[in-house]
This record gives C-alpha cells, sequence and structure tokens, in this order.
C-alpha cells in the first residue's frame, strides 16, 4: 500500500534541480520520518550503469525511442527497488528527473512520437505517478551558463552538447506538460537566486501538504 509522498524535479540543463533537491530534503527531515533522494537515469547498480551508457552517447545510434526505451527499463528497475519500497514505508521521495524528462528529450525536435511516448510511460510506471512535479523553469542560454560554469573542462555530455534551439524545445515541452497537468505540476521561476527559489518549493509543498508546518514530525 502507498503511503509516502513522491516529488519530482524536472526543467533544463542547470536549472538548479540537484541544488534545490538537497535543500528541499534538509527542510523535510525536520518534519518527515523518512526523505528518500534520488535520481535519474540512475537510481539502482543497474539504473546507473546504463545512465553510463547513455550519457556517454553510445545509444544514440538507436534514435529517441531507443533511447527512450533504454530510460524506461532504467526507470523500471529504479521503481521497483527504490521508488515503489520507499513509498510503501511512508517516506517522501525526493527525485531529480523522472518520466517527464523522457518525454521532453526525447519527444523534442520530433524525436519518439507523443502518443508512442505515453504509452511506453504507463507500462514503465505502472501507477507509481508524482505527487507533486516541479518544474526549475530557466531560459535555455541561463540554465547552460551555469552548467558550464560547473562543468568546468569536462567534456559535455550526450544532452548538454545538443544545441542552443534543442534546449529551447526541451523548455516549450516542459512547460506544455505543466499547462496540461496542473494539478500536479508547479512551474518555478529558477533564474532567482537559490534562496527564493527554496522558498517558492517550500510554499508550494505547504499549500500541497499543510500539515507540514506544524512542528510535531509525521508521516510515520
Ligand atoms: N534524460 C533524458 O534524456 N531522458 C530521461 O528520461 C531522463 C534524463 C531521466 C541527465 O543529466 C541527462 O539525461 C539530462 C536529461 C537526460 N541531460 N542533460 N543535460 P544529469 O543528471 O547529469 O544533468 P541534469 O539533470 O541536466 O542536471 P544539471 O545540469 O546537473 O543541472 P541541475 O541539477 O538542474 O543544476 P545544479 O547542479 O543544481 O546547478 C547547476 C549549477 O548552477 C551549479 O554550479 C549550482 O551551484 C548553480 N546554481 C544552482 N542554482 C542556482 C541559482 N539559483 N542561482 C545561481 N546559480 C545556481
Amino acid at each position: 500500500m502507498r503511503k509516502g509522498r513522491f516529488i519530482t524535479f524536472e526543467g533544463g540543463e542547470g536549472a538548479g534541480k540537484s541544488t534545490q533537491i538537497r535543500r528541499l530534503a534538509a527542510a523535510l527531515r525536520d518534519r518527515v520520518r523518512e526523505v528518500v533522494v534520488t535520481r535519474e537515469p540512475g537510481g539502482t547498480p543497474l539504473a546507473e550503469k546504463l545512465r553510463s551508457v547513455i550519457l556517454a552517447g553510445k545509444a544514440r545510434d538507436f534514435g529517441a525511442m531507443g533511447e527512450a526505451l533504454l530510460f524506461s527499463a532504467a526507470r523500471i528497475d529504479h521503481i521497483d527497488r527504490v521508488i515503489r519500497p520507499a513509498l510503501a514505508r511512508g517516506a517522501f521521495v525526493l527525485c531529480d528527473r523522472f518520466a517527464d524528462s523522457t518525454r521532453a528529450y526525447q519527444g523534442a525536435r520530433g524525436g519518439a512520437e507523443d502518443n508512442m511516448l505515453a504509452t511506453l510511460e504507463r507500462v514503465t510506471l505502472a501507477g507509481v505517478q508524482p505527487d507533486l512535479t516541479f518544474i526549475l523553469d530557466i531560459a535555455p542560454e541561463a540554465g547552460m551558463a551555469r552548467a558550464g560554469r560547473r562543468r568546468g573542462q569536462e567534456a559535455a555530455d550526450r544532452f548538454e552538447a545538443e544545441d542552443l534551439s534543442f534546449h529551447a524545445q526541451l523548455r516549450e515541452k516542459f512547460l506544455e506538460i505543466a499547462d496540461a497537468e496542473p494539478e500536479r505540476c508547479r512551474v518555478i521561476d529558477a533564474a532567482r537566486a537559490e534562496d527564493e527559489v527554496a522558498a517558492a518549493l517550500w510554499s508550494a509543498c505547504l499549500e500541497k501538504w499543510p500539515s507540514l508546518g506544524s512542528e510535531r514530525k509525521q508521516w510515520a
């Protein structure tokens, strides 16, 4: 039985997802018994192996649908071994990227067709849906500049190396997802200072789960 809460973080490169997950996890740990922080692609040994293959560009020749299948294989392992058990224990699960990234990245630039991705998503998730999704929105130029500064001399990975028009399309895709699913998604202006973004995320959590504002530890 599912008792926990599932929050996903989505958005373009350098939007600040990892930074904000750390901050939200710290805020939640004061209030809930268990917080699980995880990421995609990855989160299990098997899924991390697939992550290395995909981000090195070794699966690129399979095309967008082939890459979507690999991301989904990694996701099934992640859901089965980490996410579903954590939700069953009553944990808050915070995940850096999830199924919306497949919709956006593999669907961008006329890649995999939306209806094929939707079918794949239904099979892959098998009912494990996020309760809340933060779409960290930032102009791709600004996000790429942040990520480039952090990367320094390291080579760009499979997706970082795509051009600006690809990243602009991703932004549109994420905003379309938020428009289509307003109950689940909150678009957060991620161009602001870190503290302001963190405050916006926290207030969205309080709006969704008002009892998080009480002093007592909960979600036993
Ligand atoms: N992918 C896919 O195609 N299909 C899928 O189904 C899935 C994924 C699940 C995974 O990359 C790639 O896989 C991803 C999509 C694809 N491709 N890309 N690109 P990843 O996990 O390695 O990278 P990422 O998800 O794109 O994250 P990122 O580039 O590491 O960015 P981030 O986590 O959003 O940002 P950050 O690390 O928190 O911050 C970046 C820098 O900005 C850092 O130096 C911070 O200190 C700084 N920062 C953060 N916030 C701020 C603010 N507010 N102001 C100023 N500076 C800030």
